[in-house]
This record gives C-alpha cells, structure tokens and sequence, in this order.
C-alpha cells in the first residue's frame, strides 16, 4: 500500500494574562488527552525550576521598586526578555520534531508573554517582537481572556511583579494587538469544567489537522 505520512504532535499554547486560568486549564488538558490515549507533555515559560527560571522567579516574586542597581538587572532581564526562550527555540522544537512517536505538546506562555509584558513596560513593540521571529509556531493559541477587574479579585493577584490592574490591562491590549487566524479568544469567566470542555474539543481537532501539516515558524 502507499506509504504513510510520518504523523507529528501539535503544539497547543496557552496564553493570558496573569491569574486567567492557564495552569488550572493546562493540567486539566494534558490530563484528559492522555485519558484520550494521546502522547502528550506539559511545558511552560518560565520555567522556573531551571537555573535561569530560579533567576526568574526570584525577579518576580521581588515587587520592590528597582534602585540604579536593580535597573541593570531589570536591563538584563528585559534584554534577554525571555531568558526562557532559549529553551523555547530548542526544546519545543525539538520535542515536537525529534518525537517521531507524535508527541503534542500543551504549553504555558509562550513568545506571546514575552512580547506582550515587555511593550507593556514601553520598550518597542517591533524590537520586542524581532528575536521571536522564526520560533517554532504554535498550532493553536487559547488566549484565556479574563476581565482585568475579574483576575484582580482571585487569589494571589498582587504577590507578583506585573499583577497591577493597569498594568494588566496594558498587558492584555498587546496581546489582542496580536490577535491572527490561529489564535482563538477564550472567555475565562466561564466555570473551570465549561473552559476544559471547550479546551479538549478544539485540542483534538487541532491533533487531528495538523498530524500530516508541516510546522510553521512564528512570523515568517
Ligand atoms: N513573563 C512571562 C514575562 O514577563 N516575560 C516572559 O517572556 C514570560 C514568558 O512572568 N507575570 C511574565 C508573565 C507573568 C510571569 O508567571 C510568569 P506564571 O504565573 O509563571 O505564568
């Protein structure tokens, strides 16, 4: 018989901004496609159990105003932009393209995050977006979108560098700024079960188009 195509995994990203539900969703998601039978793994970025995602988190976690010398760190960081996406050109390619098995992947955060926090900071929308482009690119975003208002009464808002409403805000308009065909705007105010049921439909379908469909790069 003719040949089969060799069938590769998706790449589901999942976005938002800061308490919209992505974690929640994201374990609930790789949970129900792997009851499903499907080969699937769970990525995020940060990181924060790496190196350089401790370095990260400790920057998150210290909402204090920056002196001249937390400025070059702020510098550092916002240069790097993400640190993670060293991981990010390699690793998410390299599970999707070495795993002829057809691995999918469900990621938290992606190029998206990193470009969206850093033009809400006021650095340049473009220069944000030029060392992302040619990254592997996702098969489907899920923008969990969440009111501001709505994310700023859950638990936690507030322990974090970022979660200030404004700034959110902020946040939230880049992202939308960068709305295109593959990303789908999810409403986050739905129940957790009414956001998952939602979630493992249009994961499914994206598995299913994308199998024999080659892999894109982001803005190329
Ligand atoms: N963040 C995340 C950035 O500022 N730049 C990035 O490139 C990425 C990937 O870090 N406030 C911000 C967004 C969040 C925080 O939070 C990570 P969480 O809860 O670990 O996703």
């Amino acid at each position: 018989g003719p040949l089969q195509p060799l069938r590769r995994g998706a790449f589901i990203l999942l976005e938002g901004c800061d308490r919209s539900g992505k974690s929640t969703q994201a374990a609930k998601l790789v949970r129900q496609l792997k009851a499903r039978g499907c080969r699937v793994e769970h990525m995020r970025f940060p990181d924060r159990t790496t190196p350089i995602g401790k370095m990260i988190d400790a920057y998150l976690k210290s909402t204090q105003e920056l002196d001249d010398h937390a400025g070059n760190d702020e510098k550092i960081f916002v240069k790097v932009k993400v640190p993670s996406s060293f991981t990010s050109r390699f690793s998410v390619r390299l599970k999707l393209v070495c795993s002829a098995s057809g691995t999918s992947i469900v990621v938290e955060r992606y190029a998206y995050s990193g470009i969206a926090f850093s033009a809400a900071k006021g650095l340049d929308f473009s220069w944000c977006k030029s060392s992302d482009v040619g990254l592997l690119a996702p098969d489907i975003t899920l923008f969990l979108d969440l009111p501001i208002c709505e994310a700023g009464k859950r638990a936690g808002f507030g322990d974090e560098r970022y979660e200030k409403e404004d700034f959110q805000r902020n946040v939230r308009s880049q992202f939308l700024d960068m709305k295109h065909d593959d990303m789908k705007i999810i409403d986050a105010r739905k129940t957790i079960d009414e956001i998952h049921r939602e979630l493992v439909a249009i994961a499914i379908e994206t598995i299913k188009k994308c199998a024999t469909l080659p892999l894109k790069d982001l803005w190329k």
